[in-house]
């Protein structure tokens, strides 16, 4: 099939922890806090590289991981920040939020990056924390974890040469001629469907990919026969192979199939006329195509290759031809008109606010915010107690359960921790 698809789990990095230290030196009376801030979690970044051309790699990777970053140490030490994980995609790479469907990333450009997870901050070490009214408190954070998503990567595979033509040509025996794949053939218009891909492996072991494209005729390129929904990948070929059924057999001149085509490809993308492109001269062992092909090459001026492919005439030098075009062509995409900005979400987290369920006589609290504080707090001591109760009375928690008809001695549940209520 033509587009490749993967789901995979990330987790980016989980922010260092913070670190709790006092001041004990000769000299310096007062101590005071001496605990450094943990660095940065890893970020995961999608990049495009030019050099690759599927998601096998992501296949054997279903989860991907960044490293955390390093804790604070005494002495006021920072810990440092840890790498970012790359994760390396073609080009023509879509990032979609598996939950949601949601467009994270188009990377369609070499070098393009997107993160797609991010890291977690530092846990602040008790130096940050010191406030006027504490200037030397007695507790510090863990590290913020990293961000947790699945996401779905889709490539839109890009062949190397794309055989184009009217329905019935031959494009499709082309196809399973010289390449591994199998497509259906059949005498009747419109037997393709849904492009087919195929490898060809040149003598001397060198391969390039051969995509038949279902059949075009006038109009498609305004939804006429299977319409324009395969111009889009023509856009993705390196090369055209314009395939022509030189018999005529079907009432038509091969040379008003040319340039059906041809205004078909203009229509849709005039950029497409500017691809490299080889003329097929198709089912050369019908008598007639001798004498079309004549007519063909006087308003034709360019080098065109005989072939039957039936018989299996032709095609040895046509694979060659193939395989030098390729080999000299830099890799040209056009894209589909309403994207051709790559597209990349930068997004703004929105945390929810939190929400409480009561059960008998516990009072469950959810939410994203009060989840991280809670998971950010190092219960250590008396004074990180009182601290995170300050934050969550700021949060509006406390209220909100009185309100809710809290009294002494009920359980309040935030993940798998559950406190005594008191005032
Ligand atoms: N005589 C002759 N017939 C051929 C040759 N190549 C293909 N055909 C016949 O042409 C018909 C159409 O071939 P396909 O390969 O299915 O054509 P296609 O271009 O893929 O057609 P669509 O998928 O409908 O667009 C079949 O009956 C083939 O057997 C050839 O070299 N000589
Ligand atoms: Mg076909």
């Amino acid at each position: 099939m033509f587009v490749d698809e993967v789901i995979i789990e990330l987790t980016a990095g989980r922010g260092g922890d913070g670190c709790l230290a006092f001041r004990r030196e000769k000299y310096i009376p007062m101590g005071g806090p001496y605990g450094g801030s943990g660095g940065k979690g890893g970020d995961i970044i999608f990049k495009a590289d030019e050099g690759l051309r599927t998601l096998i790699d992501l296949r054997y990777q279903k989860h991907v991981k960044a490293n955390p970053g390093k804790n604070g140490e005494g002495k006021n030490k920072n810990g440092s920040a840890a790498e970012d994980t790359i994760v390396k995609v073609p080009l023509g790479t879509t990032i979609k939020d598996n939950e949601t469907g949601v467009i994270i990333a188009d990377l369609t450009k070499n070098k393009e990056e997107v993160i797609v997870a991010y890291g977690g901050r530092g846990g602040r070490g008790n130096v940050s924390l010191a406030t006027r009214t504490n200037p030397c408190p007695s507790y510090c954070e863990y590290g913020e974890p990293g961000e947790n998503r699945k996401v779905k990567v889709e490539l839109r595979m890009l062949a190397d040469v794309g055989l184009v033509g009217l329905p019935s040509v031959g494009k499709s025996t082309i196809l399973s001629m010289i390449t591994n794949a199998n497509p259906k053939i059949a005498s009747y218009h419109f037997t393709t469907l849904s492009p087919n891909l195929g490898v060809v492996t040149t003598k001397d072991n060198y391969s390039y990919t051969v995509a038949d494209l279902p059949g075009l005729i006038e109009g498609a390129s305004k939804g006429a026969g299977l319409g324009d929904k395969f111009l889009k990948h023509v856009e993705r070929t390196k090369i055209i192979a314009h395939v022509i059924d030189m018999s005529g057999i079907e009432g038509r001149d091969p040379y008003d199939d040319y340039i059906t085509i041809r205004k078909e490809l203009e229509s849709f993308n005039s950029k497409l006329l500017t691809k490299k492109e080889i003329i097929i001269a198709n089912k050369m062992d019908i008598e007639a195509s001798k004498d079309n092909l004549k007519h063909f090459k006087e308003k034709i001026k360019l080098p065109i290759y005989e072939i039957s492919a039936i018989n299996n005439q032709g095609l040895d030098k046509l694979i060659e031809v193939l395989k030098d075009l390729v080999k000299n062509t830099k890799e040209d995409i056009l894209y589909e008109k309403d994207s051709q900005e790559s597209h990349i979400l930068y997004k703004f987290k929105t945390e929810k606010p939190f929400t409480i369920i009561k059960e008998k006589n516990t009072y469950i609290i959810k939410g994203e915010q009060v989840e991280k504080l809670f998971k950010m707090t190092n219960f250590n001591t008396e004074e990180s107690y009182v601290r995170f109760s300050n934050k969550l009375r700021k949060m509006g928690i406390d209220d909100e359960l009185e309100k809710m008809g809290i009294s002494e001695g009920d359980t309040v549940r935030i993940l798998d921790y559950e406190f005594e209520w008191t005032k």
